[in-house]
């Protein structure tokens, strides 16, 4: 019996896109963050905007993080402006702080030195400080009133694929 060259390779043509799928292309999620300074917020309106850009009010798990978005407010010329993050203890039993944006908890920190030192429970949200110069304290985080009003940074995570080129 003779057997059709393509009833052998159509299988094979049929299933290549279900591993191209499984395999390729390769991605990763990358976080991206954005200085928002159309308008000063308190901390739950910051959420509400980030979110209604489909970002979240930011949340930062590493130095690496942490010093791109310090780069950012240099940068942009920001350096006598709060930013809000999404770090908070509001409502949290055992008085920790989490981020708000993805829920977990706040491990690495940066905070300015004797912070954080709220000590009333509305005093319970990260921003990024502005000390007026003190290196000590500028850029540094600092836990505050949750209803103050300042600029705020949203994340937004994109995919990037890695197309291969063979
Ligand atoms: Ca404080």
């Amino acid at each position: 019996m003779k057997i059709h060259k393509m009833s052998i390779v159509l299988p094979f043509l049929l299933i290549t896109p279900i591993f191209a799928q499984l395999f390729y292309p390769k991605h990763k999620t990358i976080r991206k963050f954005h200085l928002i300074t159309s308008h000063r917020a308190n901390w739950h309106q910051a959420l509400f905007d980030c979110r209604s850009l489909s970002m979240n009010l930011v949340s930062i798990y590493s130095k690496e993080e942490n010093d791109n978005i310090v780069q950012q407010i240099k940068d942009g010329g920001y350096i006598k402006e709060d930013f809000w993050t999404s770090g908070t203890k509001l409502g949290n039993k055992d008085n920790t702080y989490r981020w708000m944006g993805s829920g977990k908890p706040v491990n690495f920190t940066d905070w300015a030195v004797g912070e954080p030192n709220g000590r009333v429970e509305e005093v319970a949200c990260i921003h990024y400080n502005n000390d007026k110069g003190n290196a000590q304290s500028d850029q540094k985080w600092d836990d505050y009133s949750c209803h103050s009003k300042f600029f705020f940074i949203c994340e937004q995570e994109l995919i990037e694929y890695e197309y291969c080129s063979t």
